[in-house]
């Protein structure tokens, strides 16, 4: 598959850890997903799978409940990049929808998501971050710190934490960072160990979010703590099994 991904931006993700790839879907599927997204959510009844928190409401694994997320979950081109930039056969970890309400959200805090997962040592991880709807500084775009990705001894800092990344590593407060505005259906591919944040919510619109979080195919389940492997009754040091976390290579087989 053409996936437009150039040496140029190869080169981009490796050295800063991020890399922006411009319409991965077009404006018009941008819009749908972001109507069929808001419309779940509202027909999703509290104490259900959404996760209600100052900075988004968070759906995890909303590809395993709604047909028309989960195409967009397993979009080919996604999956694509995502091994094109890893270099290594990758399998999806899980999705999530990330909205930040109109006007109230907060910013989401400085964090590595890697170390929140329960995995032994992968080789890559990595996320998709699909905007549907264009998101600009004031609707909470995100923003990443440079090189970040090569941090290895940070602890494991709350997506609503503000402050704490600036105690754990002082230093991080001046490397150079890169905010990303999006378009509808422009994306940004983020190393699982970047340091990265999102702006509150300024504006009357909602901040719609589909992630895409994948990780090496080889990458034994670690035993820790997750949310999306908790009731799986997995053993640590056994794979990832594909037929709950399809690898790229079988994206046409539903989980
Ligand atoms: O969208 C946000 O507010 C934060 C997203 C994030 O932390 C992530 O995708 O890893």
């Amino acid at each position: 598959m053409d996936t437009g991904i150039s040496e140029q931006m190869l080169d981009e993700y490796r050295h800063n850890g991020i890399i922006k790839v411009e319409q991965v879907i077009t404006r018009e599927e941008a819009a749908h997903y972001r109507e069929v997204t808001l419309q779940l959510l509202e027909s999703t009844p509290k104490g259900g799978p959404v996760n209600y928190a100052k900075a988004f409401h968070q759906y995890v694994d909303v590809w395993r409940d709604n047909d028309m997320l989960q195409s967009l979950t397993l979009h080919p081109k996604v999956g694509a990049i995502a091994e094109q930039l890893a270099g290594i056969p990758m399998r999806l970890w899980h999705d999530h929808t990330l909205a930040k309400e109109p006007s109230k959200a907060q910013p989401t805090a400085f964090h590595q998501d890697q170390i929140k997962w329960p995995f032994a040592k992968p080789r890559h991880t990595l996320s998709a971050w699909i905007a549907l709807q264009d998101t600009p500084v004031e609707r909470g775009c995100m923003s990443f710190i440079a090189g970040s990705h090569e941090v290895e001894d940070l602890p494991n800092i709350g997506t609503g934490d503000q402050e704490r990344w600036k105690v754990e590593k002082p230093d991080l407060e001046w490397w150079p960072r890169l905010t990303v505005p999006l378009k509808a259906g422009d994306c940004t591919f983020h190393n699982g160990m970047i340091m990265h944040a999102a702006g509150a919510n300024l504006t009357q619109e909602w901040r719609v979010a589909h992630v895409v979080i994948l990780v090496d195919r080889e990458a034994a389940y670690s035993g820790q703590e997750h949310v999306v492997t908790d009731s799986l009754g997995l053993e640590a040091g056994q794979r990832m099994p594909d037929d709950r976390f399809p690898p790229v290579e079988k994206y046409s087989v539903k989980g």
